[in-house]
């Protein structure tokens, strides 16, 4: 099967299709009505995908809200419908390698629009993960909007290097805005990482935001003239990090309307994207109301990893 799958390449680096490296995400919309059998299959798996979980309609609706601000914004090629979200050759995003004006970027970008608050944040969604959890839900206030122009995907990494101030029964719904082929490149999940976590323990015992009070660049980090130190990534090279902790990468080529779901130690990236469309996708995060949140994406303005997240450690 995976001899007919073109050239798909992460960080640059194409990636081996054999049939042991690389594969589908399984599918588990067949247990959605199942809370129980979500959550072992959460628990074997450490994602759930769930193609046309979401209407259609709903979310083509949200696609429509972000192409409109990036037409407004010049980035979309003038000779292409807004919808198809074609990047305008020169136009430039790199502002978004900085942490606080990305932050900004994407919480303007949801707020703008009001069917993707909707769709993240009340109805089918919410349901899912109150079933899933067995209790009342609460959601990050922080929307991460990822607009990615053709280029490198991210990196691998867990999440938890990011959020884990809080429960760590904490999940990551990622869900597209664009139907995506391997050639424009979505999420991938390393098989059977979140069962690594002895292995990758002490990078999931980071935080982005601490730092060494005790090194010189820690004045420079406190007036946040350094964003951080250390970005979180797990390796800038998804090809031999597979080798190094085995599994296969598991992908798919998405549909406007799939969900995917996954925890914290669950290593993922995203594949580069070879095309000139725009991939636009969410990831928003979910957790049982009753216990601790991360204050960092909380509130109108959450602070992120602005300087009042910073915590200084002596190392
Ligand atoms: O969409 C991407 O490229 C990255 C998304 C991600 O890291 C996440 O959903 O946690
Ligand atoms: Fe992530």
């Amino acid at each position: 099967m995976n001899a007919t799958l073109p050239k798909i390449l992460a960080k640059g680096h194409a990636l081996d299709l054999a049939e042991n490296s690389f594969g589908e995400l399984r599918r588990s919309d067949d247990v959605s009505h199942d809370p129980a059998a979500l959550r072992r299959r959460f628990a074997e798996d450490g994602y759930l995908y769930l193609p046309g979980f979401f209407n259609r309609s709903d979310v083509i609706e949200v696609r429509r809200g972000i192409a409109g601000v990036f037409a407004e914004r010049g980035l979309l090629d003038p000779a292409h419908p807004v919808e198809d979200a074609v990047k305008r050759e020169g136009a430039s995003l790199a502002f978004l390698s900085d942490p606080r004006p990305a932050v900004d970027f994407m919480n303007a970008l949801s707020r703008a629009n009001p069917a993707m608050l909707r769709l993240l944040y009340a109805g089918r969604i919410i349901g899912l993960f109150e079933a899933f959890f067995g209790e009342a839900v609460r959601h990050f206030d922080f929307t991460w909007v990822r607009t990615m122009g053709p280029g490198f995907g991210t990196d691998p990494h867990c999440d938890n290097v990011y959020m884990s101030r809080g429960s760590p029964r904490l999940c990551t719904a990622w869900i597209p805005y664009s139907d995506i082929t391997y050639e424009i490149g979505g999420l991938m999940i390393l098989e059977g990482s979140h069962r690594q976590a002895d292995r990758l323990r002490n990078y999931l015992n980071r935080d982005v935001d601490h730092y060494c009070e005790n090194r010189p660049e820690a004045a420079k980090i406190k007036s946040g003239e350094i964003p951080w130190k250390w970005g979180g990534v797990l390796s800038n090279n998804p090809y031999s990090l597979r080798q190094h902790l085995g599994g296969r990468w598991l992908s798919a080529e998405y549909r406007m309307g799939d969900l995917l779901v996954f925890g914290m130690t669950t290593v993922h990236a995203s594949l580069d994207n070879q095309s000139r469309y725009f991939r636009f996708s969410t990831d928003t995060r979910y957790q049982p109301a009753s216990e601790p949140i991360d204050e960092r994406w909380i509130g109108e303005n959450p602070i992120g990893h602005g300087v009042a997240a910073k915590r200084g450690m002596i190392c």
